[in-house]
C-alpha cells in the first residue's frame, strides 16, 4: 500500500530528528541532491538498436539478452517512453544519447555524414523537459567495425571514416550545449580489440592515440561539450586485449585534458570504480561514471542499490565536489519491463548519493583522531540510519510517485501503450 502524505511528512520529521541527532542536516542533503543530475542512457530504451537503416547487427562485443515485450521502435516511442521513466525518478535529470538514434528521414546517412539537424527533434525535447543532453558516437553496429577494429584499424580509410564519425558527434555535442545552456558530455568508446593474442600491441595504440588526437583537433567551447574516453579490460570477442585499456587513456586524458570515463563493468571483476574516483580526480578535473552492474563478466545487469553502488554514491559526494563527476548510467536489460529498468536504475543511483549526502560526519572525524574502532562503529550505525523515510518524503515533494506506487504507473503505460506494440 502507498503512504498517506501524512505519513511520509511524520516519518520524515521523525527521520530529521534522528540524523540531527548524529549532526546531520537532512534539507541540506536533500538541496544537495535535488543538484546532481544522472544521465539517462537511450539504450536501455530499444536494446541498443538505434534507428538507422544501415545493416551490421549491434557487434562490438556488446550482448543484450531477452524479450520482454514493447520496446521502442521509433524516436517518438523513444520519447514517450523516456516522459514516462522520467515521471517516476525525482529531480531533474539528463539524457545520453547514441549517434545512430538520430532521425534520418528514411534515408540512408552515412556515420561520416550525420550532423545536428538529425537530432532536432531531440533537442526540442529536451528543450520541453527542459534537460540536458549528452552524446556518444557509435562506433560499432556498422560494417565498418565489422572486423571489430575502427580508431585504430589497420586500414587508414577505416580509420578515416570513423575519426570523421567522431569529429562529428563532438560537433553535434557542441550543438546540444549550445541550444541548452549546459555542457554536452561527449564520449568516445570504440570496442578495438583483439580475441587472441596479438603479435603487436603498440601499432594499434598508437594509432588510437593519433586518430584521437585528430578527432579532438579542432577546439571546442567546454560550456557547450566536455570531451570523454572510455576504457575497457575486455568484451566478448576481444578477451586478449582492448586497444583502449585503462593506462592507455588514463595516459591520454592526462596529457590531453579530457575526461576519463569509468564504467563499473569494465575492470577486473573484484575492482569498484567508487576506488578509482578519487585517484583519477588527483590528475583530471572532471571524470565521467557509467554507472552499470556486472554480474560475473560486464553483463551490464541494471543497477540496483548494491554495497558496489552504495560506494560509488558515497565516493562521488565524499570527494568534496559532485559537479565533478559525471554520473551516467550504462547498461541494458531486455528481460524486464524497459521503463522499469530505467526507474529502478536511476532511482537506485540517486538513493546512493543520498545515503552518501546523509552521512554523519562523526565517522571522518573518528578517522582523523585515529579511532580506527570507532570509524568502523559509526560505519556500521550508519547503515541502519533512517534514509527510506527521507528518500520516500523527497519523491514526495517531487511530485514523484513513492515506494513501489511508480510500478502502477509501469504497468497502466504498459496496458495502454508498450503492451500493444508487436
Ligand atoms: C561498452 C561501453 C559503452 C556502451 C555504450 C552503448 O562496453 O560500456 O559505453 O555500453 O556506448
Ligand atoms: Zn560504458
Amino acid at each position: 500500500m502507498v503512504p498517506s502524505k501524512k505519513h511520509i511528512e511524520s516519518a520524515f520529521r521523525l527521520a530529521s530528528e534522528r540524523y540531527a541527532a548524529v549532526g546531520v542536516n537532512v534539507e541540506r542533503a536533500i538541496a544537495a541532491l535535488a543538484k546532481i543530475p544522472v544521465s539517462l542512457h537511450c539504450w536501455q530504451g530499444d536494446d541498443v538498436g538505434g534507428f538507422e537503416n544501415l545493416g551490421g547487427g549491434l557487434g562490438g562485443g556488446l550482448a543484450v539478452t531477452g524479450n520482454y515485450p514493447g520496446k521502442a521502435r521509433t524516436p517518438d516511442e523513444l520519447r514517450a517512453d523516456l516522459d514516462k521513466a522520467l515521471s517516476l525518478i525525482p529531480g531533474r535529470q539528463r539524457l545520453n544519447l547514441h549517434a545512430f538514434y538520430g532521425e534520418f528521414g528514411g534515408k540512408k546517412v552515412d556515420r561520416d555524414e550525420i550532423d545536428a539537424s538529425h537530432f532536432k527533434n531531440w533537442i526540442d525535447w529536451a528543450k520541453q523537459q527542459k534537460i540536458g543532453l549528452d552524446f556518444n558516437p557509435t562506433c560499432f553496429a556498422h560494417p565498418q567495425a565489422a572486423d571489430g577494429f575502427t580508431l585504430s584499424h589497420a586500414d587508414k580509410g577505416i580509420r578515416k571514416f570513423w575519426i570523421e564519425h567522431c569529429r562529428r558527434s563532438r560537433e553535434i555535442g557542441a550543438a546540444f550545449g549550445k541550444a541548452l545552456g549546459t555542457p554536452c558530455v561527449t564520449n568516445v568508446w570504440v570496442p578495438d580489440g583483439f580475441k587472441d593474442t596479438p603479435a603487436d600491441r603498440m601499432a594499434p595504440r598508437e594509432r588510437l592515440a593519433e586518430s584521437l588526437d585528430e578527432v579532438f583537433k579542432k577546439p571546442l567551447p567546454p560550456k557547450h561539450t566536455l570531451d570523454a574516453v572510455e576504457p575497457k579490460l575486455f568484451g566478448i570477442g576481444t578477451e586478449s586485449c582492448t586497444v583502449g585499456s585503462a593506462e592507455f587513456y588514463l595516459g591520454y586524458c592526462i596529457t590531453r585534458k579530457k575526461l576519463l570515463c569509468l564504467d563499473a563493468g569494465h575492470f577486473h571483476p573484484t575492482e569498484s570504480i567508487s576506488d578509482k574516483i578519487s585517484s583519477v580526480l588527483i590528475y583530471l578535473p572532471e571524470i565521467l561514471l557509467h554507472v552499470s552492474r556486472g554480474v560475473r563478466w560486464d553483463s551490464d545487469h541494471v543497477v540496483t542499490l548494491s554495497d558496489d553502488l552504495l560506494s560509488i554514491g558515497r565516493e562521488i559526494i565524499a570527494t568534496g565536489n559532485p559537479a565533478r563527476v559525471h554520473v551516467g548510467l550504462d547498461y541494458f536489460d531486455a528481460s524486464i519491463n524497459r521503463i522499469a529498468a530505467w526507474a529502478i536504475g536511476t532511482r537506485s543511483m540517486l538513493k546512493a548519493l543520498l545515503i552518501g549526502l546523509l552521512e554523519p560526519a562523526a565517522i571522518r572525524r573518528a578517522e582523523v583522531a585515529g579511532d580506527t574502532t570507532a570509524r568502523l562503529s559509526l560505519q556500521e550505525e550508519a547503515k541502519s540510519l533512517p534514509f527510506g523515510a527521507v528518500w520516500d518524503y523527497y519523491c514526495e515533494s517531487q511530485g514523484v510517485a513513492v515506494g513501489a506506487a511508480w510500478l502502477d504507473e509501469v504497468r497502466t503505460y504498459e496496458k495502454a501503450v508498450t503492451g500493444k506494440r508487436t
